[in-house]
């Protein structure tokens, strides 16, 4: 594994306060100590390391944005830095980050009772309660709006039945977040204890993408919860999207570490592999066109990024910035890592290089939190007017 060096043609880390600095140096060293070591392993066994979670927790990568129940109550640019770090070490990790802050911690933390608040966010910021986010179902993906997830009203209980599908760390989890119809037909977010009767989560085995993250099946049988398991702050698909809008705008800073790390091994390697002579690599001009592609996307991208965090720090950034960052980042990392791969020849191939499986796992960050295509659709509908998803 060749030594990761910064990536920063632009000189942008340099307009970073000391304190985002310090905070993306700090997630950068803990990913280079205990991510890089062990990672080409866990993909290669279908392995998500649950051994690193007390330290992630440590390390303050849970509700980091939080300003209270633990959370650090770091800015969105010192969050989307850390998500940067992570994903520069494999895209599950950040997943995995990603869909326990901001798709089950952040909904208890805006939707949820001061009760459940109490219950679960100090336990879940510590990683000694571990979430997921139950959206997607086997025939609704892109449009959730049909989810077919039924909470009946019986007593003091609500009785939850449906199937998940595709949903990360939902068997490694102790609650689920599972949106739902109520008899209204009112979408809302109940907390369901994973160990309650008629809960069943179940790996999804065979995947060639995000090997290092566990990926299930979630099935719920009359499962039955206390009625102050309902979220009270939800209503309507919105407050769902309203989660997705925190994690997208975790992945479009994410999958820019990811391109990081591929653009920094295909440089390296361009510059001591030689052919034709005693000239590398990167001394031919097709090479060189290749190399400075992915730097200029890569450019691009990091100032995207920042600035859509600046907007979100300001409280700015809409819904349709947001899927920009998203549709743009994750493609520009898809690119980049495909051209890298492209740059070590037959060597890309090889798990002792990076470079496949963040190839691999940007395929699957392509079309969860929202496909490419429904992002273009969203931005489509911003700036039109006109809805074209039906
Ligand atoms: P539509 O009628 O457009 O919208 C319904 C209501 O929601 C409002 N809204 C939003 N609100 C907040 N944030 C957003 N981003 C919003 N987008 C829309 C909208 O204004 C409306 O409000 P109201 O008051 O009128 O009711 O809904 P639609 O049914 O036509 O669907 C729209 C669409 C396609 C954009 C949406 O459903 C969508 O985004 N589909 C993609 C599904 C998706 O992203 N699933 C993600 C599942 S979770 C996941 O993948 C986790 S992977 C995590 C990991 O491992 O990292
Ligand atoms: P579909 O919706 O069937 O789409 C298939 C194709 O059709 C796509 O190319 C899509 O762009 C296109 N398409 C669909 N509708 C339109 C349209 N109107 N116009 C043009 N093109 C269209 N979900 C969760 O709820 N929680 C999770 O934690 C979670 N984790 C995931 C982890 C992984 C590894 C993966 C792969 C997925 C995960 N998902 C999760 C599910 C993810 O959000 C969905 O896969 C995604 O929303 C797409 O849904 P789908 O796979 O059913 O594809």
């Amino acid at each position: 594994m060749l030594k990761f060096r910064d990536v920063d043609f632009l000189g942008i880390g340099a307009s970073l306060s000391e304190n985002e600095r310090l905070v993306r140096d700090s997630a950068r060293r803990w990913v280079e100590e205990r991510i890089i070591p062990i990672i080409e392993g866990c993909a290669r066994e279908g392995r998500f390391p649950r051994e690193l979670i007390p330290e992630m927790a440590q390390m303050g990568f849970f509700g980091a944005t939080m300003p209270d129940y633990g959370g650090a109550g770091l800015s969105q640019v010192e969050y989307g830095l850390i998500m940067q770090e992570l994903e520069r070490g494999d895209s599950g990790i950040r997943s995995f980050v990603s869909v326990h802050s901001s798709l089950v911690m952040y909904p208890i933390h805006t939707f949820g009772s001061d009760e459940l608040k109490s219950r679960w966010l100090p336990a879940m910021q510590k990683g000694e309660a571990i979430g997921c986010f139950g959206l997607t179902e086997p025939d609704f993906g892109s449009n959730p709006g049909g989810m077919r997830t039924r909470a009946r009203r019986v007593g003091n209980e609500w009785v939850l039945n449906g199937e998940k599908m595709w949903i990360t760390s939902g068997s490694i989890a102790h609650v689920a977040l599972i949106w739902a119809k109520d008899e209204s037909d009112v979408i809302r977010g109940f907390l369901v204890e994973c160990d309650r009767p008629g809960f069943r989560a179940e790996e999804i085995h065979g995947k060639y993408s995000l090997r290092a993250s566990v990926t299930s099946s979630l099935s719920l049988n009359d499962v039955r919860i206390p009625v102050g398991n309902l979220l009270p702050g939800t209503g309507g698909l919105k407050s769902a999207l309203q989660c997705l809008n925190q994690a997208r705008f975790g992945i479009g800073w994410g999958v820019v570490g990811a391109a990081m790390q591929c653009y920094d091994t295909a440089l390296q390697y361009a510059l001591f592999r030689k052919q034709f002579g005693d000239k590398p690599i990167a001394g031919h001009q097709i090479v060189q066109e290749k190399l400075v592609t992915m730097i200029n996307q890569i450019s691009q991208a990091q100032l995207l990024a920042l600035h859509v965090g600046r907007l979100k720090d300001q409280g700015r950034a809409t819904a349709a910035h947001i899927s920009l960052l998203k549709r743009n980042n994750v493609a520009m990392a898809l690119d980049t890592a495909r051209a890298a791969r492209d740059i070590l020849g037959a060597n890309g191939i090889a798990d002792e290089y990076p470079i496949f499986r963040h190839m691999a796992n940007l395929e699957s960050v392509k079309t969860y939190e929202g496909t490419h295509d429904i992002h273009t659709l969203i931005i489509g509908h911003s700036i039109t007017g006109i809805d074209a998803f039906a």
